[in-house]
């Protein structure tokens, strides 16, 4: 086990719960957090720290003696400012002050193709673009991508920025046939992120090989990741499953997709 004790925010979450089980093998002990109950149920090498990421004091504790973090915690969707600011704004100040004051040298960070969104799908792009979020959810990723940086470059924390596409068991949507991340290779992924020796701050697409891809990915390239699935094998289902969508379609128009016309809520 390579890791001493890694703590994962969001545990209760889709991402946590599969990511839970996972990590196992990657460290001594897990310390796994969450705002909503967790059960009790315990694993052999688990320790279960209920914790608000809004709560600074709280996450400073919550940190203590970890190795690394792996950062899914978070309002995931578009959501009002105020409950962004609270949970992703906040939350992401207070885990990499912790990490600070704690001594925590390496975060994976669950960033997003929102802070991404609003390219056009017609584009390809890479990392090092000029972000474009989608919404506020979107531009707490932004934030947490720029905490990163800060925090590496002030105080060496190191930092792996996934922006993940759409994790899902299968592809959703015709959308998704470019954005869906494997939950095998998300695995492979958060691996690579935490024990790739020196990585500074790098900010990588968190996306399989799928058949068309709308992201260069030289970050993949840093860690030694390469996806295995392929949406592909979903296609068809997929198609069958969801009408083809207008030309003026946000999920057509924009990396984002619909997120770039939700809220103001
Ligand atoms: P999710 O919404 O299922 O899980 C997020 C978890 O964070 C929830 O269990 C929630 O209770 C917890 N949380 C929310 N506010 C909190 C707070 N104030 N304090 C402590 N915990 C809090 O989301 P999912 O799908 O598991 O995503 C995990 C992470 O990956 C999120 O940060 C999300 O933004 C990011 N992500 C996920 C994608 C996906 O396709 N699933 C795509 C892009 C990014
Ligand atoms: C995200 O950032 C969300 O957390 C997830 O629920 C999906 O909506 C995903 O992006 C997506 O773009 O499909």
């Amino acid at each position: 086990r390579p890791c001493g004790r890694l703590l994962l925010t969001g545990a209760a979450g889709g991402l946590g719960r599969v990511l839970r089980e996972r990590l196992v093998p990657m460290a001594k002990v897990l310390r796994v957090s969450d705002l909503v109950p967790l059960g009790d149920a315990l694993g052999a090498h688990e320790e279960l720290r209920p914790c608000d990421l809004a709560d600074k004091a709280a996450v400073q504790a919550l940190l203590e003696g970890c190795d690394a973090v792996v950062h899914l915690g978070g309002v995931s969707v578009e959501r009002s400012f105020e409950e962004i600011l609270q949970a992703n704004l906040r939350g992401v100040f207070h885990l990499y002050e912790a990490a600070r004051l704690n001594g925590v040298r390496r975060v994976v960070f669950a960033s997003s193709n929102h802070a991404i969104g609003f390219y056009r799908q017609a584009e390809r792009i890479g990392a090092d673009v000029r972000h474009r979020p989608d919404g506020f959810y979107g531009l707490s990723k932004c934030f947490g991508e720029d905490m990163a940086q800060l925090y590496f470059d002030r105080y060496g924390i190191e930092t792996v920025s996934i922006r993940i596409g759409s994790s899902f068991e299968e592809p959703k949507n015709r959308r998704m046939l470019h954005t869906w991340l494997s939950f095998d290779d998300l695995t492979s992924l958060v691996e690579a992120a935490l024990f790739t020796p020196q990585v500074g701050h790098t900010i990588v697409y968190g996306a399989s090989k799928n058949g068309e891809a709308w992201w260069d990915n030289a970050g993949a390239g840093v860690l030694g990741w390469a996806p295995k699935d392929n949406s592909e094998l979903y296609r068809a289902k997929v198609e069958a499953e969801q009408p083809p969508l207008a030309a003026d379609d946000p999920n057509l128009l924009y990396q984002g997709g619909v997120f770039t016309t939700q809220g103001p809520y």
